[in-house]
């Protein structure tokens, strides 16, 4: 396996945990973030700090050009036609939420579909129910394989004229399947319905084109892709923003105010009431700078070369550990959750704790995907540029530890 010269750019990488050295495989979670990044943010406060968008002073308009200057990157690293286009929020979280509100409450009637996927994370499932109960439409779902991969024998079928928004993760945060995304959305844009794609795993790991995905919204948080914390981004088509309401009413996204009425301004900034989070935007834009550096298809490369190694040698430990979602990585991302028999999930992650190693383990916030595997929780490690082929060997020593620890004790 290539290794990626990256690790030294992660200040964190030097901790110790219970004195054994850091393993993180919890980058589905959040990522860790490189010294540039870390330095950006600090920089910000100690020299540039001032709110956007106001004032003809000098702070004010270095902090409007940082931010402004992020939304840009973005676009050119998700291919988007323009800036226009790029809508900051705090997470996808709410870039979901506000489609929801937005277009689901300007658009959906009663009986209206929304097909969704068994695949999941909460934040796709839980705006679509509120949206629902509220307007009185329907959820529906494309089938899962059981080889985590989606059945779309029946989608012609699943999408007609009473589908209205179809919307599903690139990838995801458990099986690591890479859905056929450009697929799924040209039969949505056939019947005129919204799709809309959940990007939190996909945009960190993989290059996005939304203009050749020919998409209308594509949702994606910086803190999984090295950016920091409380920036999200929207991607909406020209169109399908301009059809959409504001979501929050306040500062910046109006236009002109009067006693009893308001204009607003176009989008973006008609989704971005109140004073921004533009100091972590304008550090998200050293991020992706880094990304650009690095190039999308080596971050991807490196994780098929990570996850192959990973599973070759947790197969190898026991043949009863069953590894989630497909086998085949042209279709999956560097995520493995597993099943270890006879050892629960968390007693897994406590043990690969003090061993150093830093992984999930509970129902990744998708619920619907656990009762669909029959598994209440897994464990799950997670890949990202910084992890290498020792991280794997030392997660695989603690697996075996644990599993005679755990496993001799209970079988
Ligand atoms: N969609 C997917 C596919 C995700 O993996 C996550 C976060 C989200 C949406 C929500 O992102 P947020 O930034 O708005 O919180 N996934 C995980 C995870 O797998 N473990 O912790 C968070």
């Amino acid at each position: 396996m290539k290794e990626m010269s990256v690790r030294n750019d992660f200040p964190i990488m030097e901790r110790l945990i219970h004195d054994k050295p850091l393993t993180y495989l919890d980058s589905a979670a959040t990522s860790q973030k490189p010294a540039v990044v870390i330095d950006a943010l600090a920089d910000f406060y100690r020299n540039n700090n001032a709110n956007v968008h106001r004032g003809i002073y000098t702070l004010s308009e270095e902090s409007t050009l940082a931010y402004e200057t992020t939304r840009d990157k973005v676009a050119k690293f998700i291919k988007a036609g323009s800036e226009r286009n790029i809508i900051f929020t705090r997470n996808t979280t709410e870039s979901l939420n506000l489609v929801a509100y937005s277009w689901g409450r300007e658009h959906i009637k009663p009986g209206d579909e929304i097909l969704i996927t068994p695949m999941e994370h909460h934040s796709n499932i839980v705006p679509w129910m509120i949206l629902c109960n509220e307007m009185g439409s329907i959820i529906k779902y494309i089938p899962l394989d059981d080889d985590g991969t989606l059945d779309l024998s029946n989608l012609d079928e699943l999408i007609s004229e009473k589908t209205k928004i179809v919307s599903l993760t690139h990838m995801s945060n458990v099986l690591g399947t890479i859905n056929p995304i450009k697929e799924i959305i040209a039969k949505a844009n056939k019947v005129s319905a919204l799709s809309v794609v959940d990007g939190a795993q996909g945009a960190p790991h993989l290059p996005v084109d939304v203009v050749d995905l020919d998409v209308d919204l594509y949702a994606f948080s910086a803190h999984k892709m090295l950016g920091p914390t409380g920036v999200g981004v929207l991607y909406g088509k020209d169109e399908v923003l301009s059809s959409m309401r504001p979501f929050l009413g306040g500062g910046e996204m109006i236009d002109e105010v009067y006693e009893d009425r308001f204009t607003w301004k176009e989008a973006p900034l008609k989704f971005e009431a109140g004073t921004p989070n533009f100091a972590d935007v304008a550090a998200f834009g050293v991020a992706i700078d880094y990304l650009e550096n690095i190039g999308m298809h080596n971050v991807r490369k490196h994780e098929i070369d990570i996850t192959n190694y990973a599973m070759e040698q947790v197969k190898k430990i026991d043949q009863s550990i069953k590894i989630f979602g497909p086998e085949n990585l042209d279709i999956r991302g560097g995520v493995l959750a597993f099943d270890f028999p006879g050892v629960h999930p968390h007693d897994v992650a406590q043990m690969m704790d003090w061993d150093g190693i830093q992984i999930r383990a509970g129902h990744h916030c998708a619920q619907p995907l656990m009762r669909r595997l029959g598994v209440s929780a897994t464990a799950r490690a997670s890949f990202y540029i910084y992890n290498n082929e020792e991280d794997v060997d030392r997660f695989v020593d603690s697996l075996k530890k644990g599993g005679e620890y755990f496993g001799d004790a209970s079988r």
